[in-house]
């Protein structure tokens, strides 16, 4: 953990314009972001080799959830419920990405972006999870590989965004532990299948498959069950594992990794309750998720774990699985969001300044994490595989909080990059307004506009401002 920051008056006056950016305030709990060195241009450059792309999901885009053989996943079931998605919708048509797929690489070119981040769905590889391949749905994502190549945009390829076949999900899921041998099972496929891809992650988010699927039920498959969510997360960290291993006695060649939401933890103030609050919340949010994988090893489980979790996290360990979980990987996939402040008695602070739909905000938090997997876990090589902010359904075309957050948030990474991090990409999130799962269509991500009536699509301001960033390589200071 960052000890809490207690700014001198010098460094207060010298981290001025980072505090303008940031909104963090000279009493702030959090460490300051530096400003990167700018051009006389007042334009930031940034690193010549950093690629800067954009992400999307296959559920939260594609729709055409029957065509060409692909089976039912768990969010299709899911979205069947009533009451758990906000508006009653699902992702059966999206943004019809499935149809609109050509139409929507010639809009990415058009942007100017490197990188476009998207994740294949089980479901049209593999309709029962396993057994028969359907060819008819791996051609959808070749055709798409080969449409990013010649634009000239490179493949990131998450294997897993939280799409589970139903038929495994009806076998127990991510609950048994045959689920790590499934998914590399369907790893392998997809990477003698996708030739040309050369970055891959594997597990989008464990974080969140843990608390939303199975301790909360907010997401497919909807479980809330301690014991449930301890043996899910181990089990996916050894999928995790077991699909890097697949990677390595494949015929594919290229980077893997893992990809983690970290969410550094601060405490509210300096007082020792406070201080180890924040570690065991970074403990629950962070540690229990990247030291297995990164480390070989298990964080110690916190007090702040409910026991249930805890022991069946132990119990669904055998010898040698943190050896496999641990297979060495190339780069670590970063989602990043959000920061928690703490007070002693383990409450979150409001403290930063809040997005349109209410997540805190803080760019500096982006540039620690990315010290942090550097540092402290020795990362080879770093991509931002998602960083956004969300808007209301009715938000304006005008989106100037996107662009500021995105600015902030990239300066903070060059800020990261000149303290040593290696980052290989950067990829907002969202190309498009899409299925934000049990938000259903009531918050905006996208740097495009999506109306989901004539599936009209419309740059937003933010997305003008990309194109400009990644044409000029550099990050305007103003506007
Ligand atoms: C994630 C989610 C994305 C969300 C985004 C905004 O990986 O966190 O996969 O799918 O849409 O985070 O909440």
């Amino acid at each position: 953990m960052t000890a809490p920051w207690k700014p001198t008056r010098r460094e207060i006056l010298a981290v001025g314009t980072a505090a303008l950016l940031t909104g963090c305030t000279p009493d702030s709990p959090v460490p300051p972001v530096p400003t990167p060195a700018m051009t006389a241009a007042g334009r930031v450059p940034l690193p010549p080799d950093l690629l800067l792309g954009l992400s999307t999901s296959a559920y939260q885009i594609e729709g055409s959830v029957s065509a060409d053989g692909r089976g039912p996943s768990i969010w299709d079931t899911f979205c069947n419920r009533k009451g758990v998605i906000v508006d009653a919708s699902s992702g059966a048509t999206a943004c019809d990405h499935y149809q609109r797929w050509s139409e929507d690489l010639d809009l990415m070119a058009s942007l100017g972006i490197q990188s476009y981040r998207f994740s294949v769905a089980w479901t049209r590889v593999l309709p029962e999870g396993r057994g028969a391949v359907n060819q008819r749905g791996l051609d959808f994502y070749k055709r798409l590989v080969e449409g990013l190549l010649d634009r000239n945009i490179s493949p990131l390829v998450t294997l897993y965004h939280w799409d589970l076949p139903q038929a495994l999900q009806d076998l127990g899921g991510w609950q048994v532990r045959d689920s790590a041998s499934w998914f590399a099972d369907y790893a392998s496929v997809v990477f003698e299948e996708l030739v040309g891809v050369r970055r891959w992650l594997t597990i989008n988010e464990p974080r969140v498959v843990v608390h939303n699927g199975h301790l909360n039920g907010q997401h497919a498959p909807g479980i809330a069950d301690e014991r449930a969510a301890g043996r899910v997360l181990h089990h996916l960290s050894l999928a995790h594992g077991r699909a890097v291993q697949a990677f390595r006695s494949s015929s594919a060649s290229g980077v893997i990794g893992p990809c983690h939401v970290l969410s550094p933890c601060y405490p509210a103030d300096d007082s020792p309750s406070a201080v180890s609050a924040a570690a065991l919340e970074d403990a629950e949010l962070n540690t229990l998720y990247l030291d297995p994988v990164l480390k070989g090893e298990y964080p110690e489980l916190t007090e702040k774990l409910p026991p249930r979790v805890q022991r069946s996290i132990e119990s669904a360990q055998r010898n040698g699985d943190l050896r496999i979980i641990s297979e060495p990987v190339d780069l670590v996939g970063i989602n990043y969001y959000t920061p928690v402040v703490i007070n002693g008695r383990g409450e979150r602070q409001k403290y930063f300044p809040l997005t349109p739909i209410d997540w805190p905000m803080y760019p500096g938090g982006l540039t620690e994490c990315l010290l942090r997997i550097h540092r402290e876990y020795g990362a080879p090589l770093i991509a931002v595989t998602e960083n956004g902010v969300g808007g209301r359904a009715d938000e304006a075309l005008d989106d100037s909080f996107r662009t500021r957050f995105l600015r902030d948030h990239l300066l903070a990474l060059k800020t990261a990059v000149d303290d040593g991090a290696r980052l290989e990409s950067y990829n907002a999130w969202s190309l498009m307004d899409n299925f934000e799962w049990a938000q259903g269509y009531s918050q905006r991500w996208g740097l495009v506009n999506v109306d989901f009536k004539t599936q009209h699509r419309k740059p937003k301001a933010s997305a003008r401002w990309y194109a400009d960033v990644l044409g000029r390589r550099s990050v305007p200071l103003q506007g």
